[in-house]
C-alpha cells in the first residue's frame, strides 16, 4: 500500500507519494486484519495548507511485476494558519449571570468554538469558564459568578478562538468589575420603583410622565378648588343688607390690595372714602335713614373760606 497526495483530483505522474518515516519499506500498518486489510499512516501536514487530493495505491505479491490498484479520489482541506480575528466581549451589569462573547473569523476551515478564560490562557494559574459551539449568538457564554461574592472585584477576560483544524488565537484582555454579592441593606421601595420605570420605559419617558402626572394633578386641584368655591357661594355667604353688601366687600378688597402693596396708603384712603360715599348714596335711596354728613360740604365749606381769604 502507498498512498499519495496530489494538487488536482487526477492520479498521475504529478502526484506526491507520502513518506513514511518509521518504516521505509512497509506503507502504510494493517491493524485489522479478520475482514478487510485496512492501513493507515500519519502524514505530518505542518507545510501543508489548502485543498490537496489523496489516492492510495495497493499492489498484490506478483514479482517483479505487481498488479496494482488506485483508490477514487479522496478531498482533504488543512488548515495550518491560525484564526485571524478573536475579541472578547462582555455585556453588563457585571453581576450575576454575566454575559460573554467573542467576534472572531477564521478563513480557512472556520470557527469551531471560544474558550472564555478568567486571566491570560497561557497563564496555567488562570480558570477556564466555559466554552461556546454557537456561532450564531457570538459564541455567547453565561459566567455564573459566585452569588456570596466569591469572584467580586476585577476579571480579565480572555477568549480563545479554535478553527475546525484546532488552531486557535487568543483575544486582548477585557478588563470587568464584577459586583455579585447580595446587598447587606433593604431596598428602597422608591430605587425599585425608579429602576422598573427606567427600565421599561427609559429615563426620559419617565421624566416626561412624571412632568405630565404632576401637570395633571395641579391642573386638576385647580379645577375642583374653583367648582367647590362656585358650588358653595350662595349657600355659604352669610346673609346682609344690600347696604352691608356694597360697602363691606370693596372695603375688603381694598384692604387687601393694601396689604399686598398693589396700592399705597394715600390711594386707600381716597378710595375708601369715595366707596364710602357711594355707600351712601345707596343707603339714600333704599332707606329712610338719616344720611351722615357728606363730606363733600365741609369741602366745600373749606373751599368757601378759602376763597374768602
Ligand atoms: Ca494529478
Ligand atoms: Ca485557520
Amino acid at each position: 500500500m502507498k498512498f499519495y497526495y496530489d494538487d488536482d483530483p487526477v492520479f498521475g505522474a504529478d502526484s506526491q507519494l507520502i513518506p513514511t518515516e518509521t518504516m521505509p519499506n512497509v506503507y502504510g500498518t494493517v491493524y485489522n486484519a479478520t475482514t478487510i486489510d485496512v492501513y493507515d499512516l500519519p502524514w505530518n501536514t505542518s507545510a501543508f495548507h489548502g485543498t490537496y487530493y489523496l489516492f492510495a495505491v495497493t499492489y498484490d505479491s506478483a514479482d517483479p511485476l505487481a498488479n496494482y490498484l488506485v483508490s477514487s479520489v479522496y478531498t482533504v482541506e488543512i488548515d495550518n494558519v491560525l484564526p485571524t480575528v478573536c475579541q472578547a466581549r462582555v455585556y453588563g451589569p457585571y453581576t450575576g449571570a454575566i454575559s460573554l462573547y467573542a467576534n472572531v473569523w477564521d478563513a480557512d476551515s472556520g470557527i469551531d468554538y471560544v474558550e472564555y478564560w478568567d486571566g491570560d490562557p497561557t497563564n496555567p494559574n488562570s480558570t477556564l469558564l466555559g466554552m461556546s459551539f454557537d456561532a450564531s449568538s457570538s459564541y455567547s457564554f453565561a459566567w455564573a459568578t459566585d452569588p456570596s461574592g466569591l469572584d467580586d472585584g476585577l476579571h480579565y477576560i480572555y477568549a480563545r478562538a479554535y478553527d475546525e483544524a484546532g488552531n486557535y488565537l487568543d483575544s486582548t484582555s477585557f478588563e470587568i468589575n464584577v459586583y455579585s454579592h447580595a446587598p447587606s441593606e433593604p431596598i428602597d421601595p422608591l430605587y425599585l420603583i425608579g429602576g422598573l420605570m427606567a427600565g421599561t420605559m427609559g429615563d426620559m419617558t419617565k421624566d416626561l410622565i412624571i412632568f405630565t402626572l404632576i401637570g395633571a394633578l395641579v391642573v386638576f386641584a385647580s379645577v375642583m378648588t374653583v367648582m367647590v368655591w362656585k358650588s358653595r357661594k350662595p349657600s355659604t355667604l352669610p346673609s346682609k343688607s344690600k347696604a352691608e353688601l356694597s360697602t363691606k366687600q370693596p372695603l375688603d378688597i381694598l384692604k387687601t390690595r393694601l396689604a399686598m402693596g398693589e396700592i399705597t396708603q394715600d390711594e386707600y384712603i381716597q378710595n375708601k372714602k369715595l366707596i364710602e360715599e357711594s355707600d351712601t348714596s345707596v343707603d339714600q335711596t333704599s332707606t329712610t335713614k338719616k344720611a351722615p354728613p357728606d363730606p363733600n360740604k365741609s369741602i366745600k365749606k373749606s373751599a368757601k373760606k378759602a376763597r374768602k381769604r
